[in-house]
C-alpha cells in the first residue's frame, strides 16, 4: 500500500500532504506518516515551515472509526498531535471541506491554521458516544474560547470557516488555491517565536473564569437534547478541566473520560449506527452498470400537508417543482404554508431571504395536472384511498414523459397493485415521507416487484441530494416503520384494559429514551387518524375518546387532559373508560409490571423486524435501526432495536416473548428467524 503521506518542497516551506482517500481518516498509515514528516523537518535545517494539507474531498475528518475496537497500533492520536505542537518550526495547517474530531485536534497541534471560507471546523464525536481524545477539549477552549469550545464539543456541531475565523480558532481566511497560499503564510510566519502552542494559551480561559455559571447555564438550556446520552456530559467536564488544571493534567483526566466512553454500550451503539447510516444507502443486488436516471424537474399532486412538506425538499435543493390541485383556494392554501414556513425557518436564521426567495422561485402552482408532463419525477400525496390512487397513476400513465419515475407517498397501500394498474410498472415505486416531511430526514423508498434498477436508484440518490436518509422497503403493509409500529400499539391498548394506565405506558418508554410514549404520539398526531367518524360504532378506546371529541392535543383531550400550554394529565374520564371497556370484555384487570410492557411492545417490534427481515422486506438488520431512529424517534445510543435486541441477547427476547405469549393471543406469532438466531447464538446485526 502505497504511503497516505507525502511531501514536497516550496523554498524553505516543507508541504506535507496526506492522500488517504475518502476522508483523509486518521488511520495507522497516516499518522506513521504525519510523524515521519515532522521529523523529516526537524532534521533539515533548509526547512524553515511546515504546511499540513490534504488531498481529496476534505481535511482529515477524524480516527478512523473502523480501527475502533480494534488492537492499538502507534503512534497514537495525541503523540502525533503532541509531535506537531512541539515541531521546532512554524507548523501550519491548511484547511478545506470538513477538519473533523481528530483532525481538528491535529489543526490543534499545529501552530497556525488557515482554512477556506467554506471549510466545516468540529468535534463531532459526542455522536460517536466519544468526546475528543486527543487534546481537543484541551486545546479547543485554550484557541476558540470556553463558550464556543463547550457548544462544540458537547452538541458536535460544526462552526464554518467564517465562524472559526472570528472566534480566533482560525487565523486567515483564503479565498483563491488553498496550498499555494497556505505556504505564502507559512513564509509570513517562519521566523516569528515563540511558536503559539495551543496547549500554553491561557487568556482564552480567563474569559470563562469571570461566569462560573456557564456551564451549569449550558447543561439546563440542553437538558431535553442531552437526555439519555452519557457523552453530552463527559464532554461538558472535559471543558470544565481546562479551567481547573493545567494542560498536562488536563489532558490526563480527558483520557479517562475518553476510555470510560469507549468501553460503554452508548459509544457501541452509536458507532454502530454510524456505518448502519451509510450502508443504508447501499442497495443490493443492483445489476453492473445501473445509472441514475436524470432528475430536473419534480412534480408533486397533493398541496396538502405532505405534498407542501414534501415540495419544499426540492425546492431547497434547488430542484424545480410543479404541484398541481383540484382547486385554487387548496393550491393557494398549499403554496401558502410552504412560504410560511421558509418565512418562519428565516426568522430563526435558518435561512437567509435570498434562499427564501430562491426556493419558493422554483415553485409553479398550477390546476393543469398536463403540466407534469415534464417532470421527470412525480409524486402524489394525496389522502389514502386505493381507487383514488389508481385513477391519478391511470392520468399520469397517459401525460407523464417516458422515463418518468411515478412515485407514491402511500405509508401503507401495495404498490404493486398500483403499479399493476398502468402500462408502466417499472417506472413505479413509493417514497414514503414522514411528517412533517420538510423536516423528518427518513424516507423509505418502497421497491415494487417490478420497479426498475436505475428507477430505485434515481429514488435514493435523489434522497441524498434532499438531505434525506432513505431506506429501501419491500411492498408489505406498513412497510418497515409503520408494520413494527402495529404491533406495539396493539399491545400498548390491550395493557390499558388489562391494567396498565396511558401515563405508565408511556412513562416505560420515555424512560426506555423514546420522546414520548405510545398515548401521548396519538394525541400529538391525531386520536381520530384512521376513525370511521360514526359516533355510534364504539368498538374500542379509541373510537370511545373520539365519540366524545376527544380527538388528542388539538381538541385539548385524547388519552391525556391538555392545559392551554398544551401540557398532559392523566384523565379519570379516560380511565373510567377504560375500566368500563374492560368489565364489557370481561377483562379482569391487574398490576402491571414495567418489564411487562416492554417485553409485549418492544420485545414484539424486534420480533416484527426479524419478519421483515425474513421476507427480505429490508436488505439488512441495520436499515430496520435506521428507520427507527430517524422516523420514530428510537434513542440512537441503543442503536435501533435490532441492535437493541443485540445487545440484550436474542434469547431474553425470546424468553421474554415465551413469558408473554399467552396474553398476546392470535395477535403474535414468533418470527423463526429470531427463534433460529436465538437457537444457535447469532446477533442480528453483528
Ligand atoms: N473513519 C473511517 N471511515 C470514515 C470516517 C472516519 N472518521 N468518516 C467517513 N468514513 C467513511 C464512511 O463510512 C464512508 O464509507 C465514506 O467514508 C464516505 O463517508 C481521537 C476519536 C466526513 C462529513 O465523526 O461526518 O476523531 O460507506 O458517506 O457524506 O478525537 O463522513 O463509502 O464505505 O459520510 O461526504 C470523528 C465522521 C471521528 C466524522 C463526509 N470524526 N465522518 O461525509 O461521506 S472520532 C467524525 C463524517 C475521532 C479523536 C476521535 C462524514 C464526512 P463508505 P460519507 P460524506
Amino acid at each position: 500500500m502505497t504511503d497516505p503521506i507525502s511531501t514536497t518542497r516550496h523554498g524553505d516551506v516543507l508541504i506535507v500532504t496526506s492522500n488517504n482517500p475518502p476522508v483523509n481518516a486518521l488511520g495507522a498509515a497516516v499518522r506513521q506518516g504525519l510523524v515521519a514528516a515532522i521529523e523529516q523537518a526537524e532534521q533539515d535545517d533548509s526547512v524553515k515551515a511546515v504546511v499540513i494539507a490534504c488531498e481529496g474531498q476534505t481535511f482529515f475528518a477524524g480516527a478512523d472509526i473502523t480501527e475502533f475496537g480494534k488492537p492499538p497500533v502507534m503512534p497514537w492520536l495525541p503523540a502525533v498531535v503532541d509531535a506537531i505542537e512541539n515541531c521546532s518550526k512554524p507548523v501550519v495547517a491548511a484547511i478545506h471541506g470538513t477538519a473533523f474530531g481528530g483532525g481538528l485536534e491535529v489543526a490543534l497541534g499545529c501552530h497556525y491554521r488557515v482554512a477556506l471560507p467554506g471549510a466545516k471546523l468540529g468535534v463531532p464525536e459526542v455522536k460517536l458516544g466519544l468526546l475528543p481524545g486527543a487534546g481537543g477539549t484541551q486545546r479547543l477552549p485554550r484557541v476558540a474560547g470556553v463558550e464556543r469550545a463547550l457548544e462544540m464539543c458537547a452538541t458536535g456541531t460544526p462552526i464554518s470557516g467564517k465562524e472559526a475565523f472570528d472566534c480566533g480558532l482560525v487565523d486567515r481566511l483564503i479565498e483563491g488555491e488553498l496550498v499555494p497560499h497556505a505556504v505564502g503564510y507559512a513564509e509570513e510566519v517562519r521566523d516569528i517565536r515563540p511558536l503559539p502552542k495551543s496547549s500554553e494559551r491561557e487568556e482564552r480561559l480567563a474569559e470563562a473564569r469571570d461566569n462560573p455559571a456557564l456551564f451549569d447555564e449550558f447543561r439546563k438550556a440542553n437538558a431535553r437534547k442531552f437526555r439519555g446520552f452519557e457523552a453530552p456530559e463527559a464532554n461538558i467536564r472535559a471543558v470544565g478541566v481546562a479551567l481547573d488544571k493545567p494542560y498536562s493534567e488536563g489532558v490526563i483526566e480527558e483520557r479517562k473520560l475518553f476510555m470510560e466512553l469507549m468501553s460503554g454500550n452508548q459509544a457501541r451503539a452509536q458507532q454502530y449506527f454510524f456505518f448502519a447510516e451509510r450502508k443504508a444507502a447501499k442497495i443490493e443486488g443492483l445489476p453492473e452498470g445501473t445509472a441514475p436516471r436524470e432528475v430536473k424537474r419534480v412534480g408533486v399532486i397533493g398541496a396538502g400537508t405532505m405534498g407542501g412538506g414534501i415540495s419544499m425538499n426540492f425546492l431547497s435543493a434547488g430542484i424545480p417543482v410543479t404541484i398541481v390541485e383540484m382547486n385554487q383556494e387548496a393550491l393557494d392554501r398549499g403554496a401558502g404554508v410552504m412560504r410560511k414556513n421558509y418565512e418562519a425557518s428565516a426568522a430563526k436564521g435558518k435561512l437567509s431571504a435570498e434562499q427564501v426567495e430562491k426556493a419558493t422561485r422554483l415553485l409553479n402552482p398550477t390546476l393543469d395536472f398536463d403540466e407534469l408532463a415534464q417532470c421527470d419525477l412525480i409524486i402524489e400525496a394525496v389522502y389514502e384511498d386505493m381507487d383514488v390512487k389508481k385513477e391519478i397513476f391511470g392520468r399520469l400513465d397517459r401525460i407523464a414523459k417516458p422515463g418518468a419515475i411515478l412515485a407514491s407517498n402511500t405509508s401503507y397501500l401495495n404498490v404493486d397493485e398500483i403499479a399493476a394498474s398502468i402500462s408502466r410498472p417499472q417506472d413505479v415505486l413509493g417514497m414514503h415521507f414522514f411528517s412533517p416531511a420538510n423536516i423528518m430526514k427518513l424516507l423509505e423508498i418502497v421497491r415494487g416487484a417490478k420497479t426498475a434498477p436505475d428507477a430505485l436508484m434515481t429514488a435514493m440518490q435523489l434522497a441524498k441530494r434532499i438531505r434525506k436518509v432513505a431506506v429501501v422497503a419491500g411492498v408489505c403493509h406498513g412497510f418497515i416503520g409503520n408494520r413494527m409500529l402495529m404491533p406495539r400499539q396493539v399491545e400498548a391498548t390491550k395493557l390499558l384494559l388489562e391494567g396498565a394506565s396511558p401515563e405508565q405506558i408511556d412513562r416505560v418508554h420515555v424512560e426506555f429514551g423514546m420522546p414520548m410514549g405510545p398515548f401521548q404520539m396519538a394525541d400529538l398526531a391525531g386520536v381520530d387518524i384512521g376513525w370511521h367518524r360514526d359516533v355510534s360504532r364504539v368498538e374500542n378506546i379509541r373510537d370511545a375518546l373520539c365519540a366524545i371529541d376527544r380527538w388528542g392535543q388539538k381538541k385539548g383531550a385524547g388519552f391525556y387532559d391538555y392545559d392551554d400550554k398544551r401540557r398532559p394529565s392523566p384523565s379519570p374520564v379516560v380511565k373510567a373508560i377504560i375500566e368500563d371497556f374492560a368489565t364489557k370484555q370481561g377483562v379482569e384487570r391487574r398490576e402491571i409490571s414495567d418489564q411487562e410492557i416492554v417485553e409485549r411492545t418492544l420485545y414484539t417490534m424486534v420480533n416484527e423486524g426479524a419478519k421483515i427481515l425474513e421476507e427480505g422486506m429490508a436488505q439488512r438488520a441495520s436499515d430496520v435501526d435506521v428507520v427507527w431512529v430517524y422516523g420514530y424517534g428510537w434513542p440512537v445510543y441503543r442503536g435501533g432495536p435490532m441492535f437493541w435486541a443485540d445487545s440484550e441477547g436474542l434469547d431474553t427476547i425470546v424468553e421474554g416473548l415465551k413469558r408473554q405469549e399467552a396474553r398476546m393471543g392470535s395477535d403474535f406469532s414468533f418470527s423463526k428467524l429470531l427463534l433460529d438466531k436465538a437457537g444457535k447464538g447469532e446477533k442480528f446485526t453483528r
